[in-house]
């Protein structure tokens, strides 16, 4: 069985509480079900995290290294500041999927250069919860 590492970052934990024009209702317990049940018809075995804190990202990531065989990540605002992430990401030698629920290029320009896009085999945004779904089949098919 596939084990995949499923990590969120900042202010994720709040979905669901606003801005659901852009983020939608659900909240990041709907998607880590969603993830599961999806991943599991992947025979995948999911492990979701959430954090505030870059450094325990950057920790997470790191311990993507052992053990698993794929990443997905929303780094959320972390995506587009953070070349400590990007750095930590480049060390993994598995396929690492970023996804975003909304599509950060239709809005402001400070959200449209990311450092997760760099090292990333696919990009998903845009679809709301659904990225998720989505960036666990292209997952899948790259690890077929
Ligand atoms: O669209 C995405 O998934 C983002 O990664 C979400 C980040 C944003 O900084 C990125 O540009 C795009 C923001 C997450 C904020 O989470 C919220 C949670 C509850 C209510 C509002 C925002």
């Amino acid at each position: 069985m596939a084990r995949i590492l499923v990590l969120n970052g900042p202010n994720l934990n709040k979905l669901g509480t606003r801005e659901p024009n852009i983020y939608g209702t659900q909240t990041l317990s709907d998607i880590e079900k969603l993830c599961i049940d999806h991943g599991t018809s992947h025979g995948f075995e999911i492990d979701f995290r959430q954090t505030n804190s870059e450094g325990t990202l950057v920790d997470w990531i790191q311990e993507a290294c052992d053990g698993y065989h794929g990443v997905m990540i929303n780094a959320a605002a972390y995506t587009h500041t953070s070349l400590a992430v990007h750095d930590a990401l480049k060390l993994l030698s598995i396929p690492i999927i970023e996804v975003h629920l909304s599509n950060p290029h239709e809005r402001e320009d400070f959200r449209h250069h990311s450092y997760v896009s760099l090292v990333a085999a696919k990009v998903i945004a845009g679809h709301g919860a659904r990225s998720y779904i989505l960036g666990l089949d292209a997952l899948a098919e790259i690890l077929a």
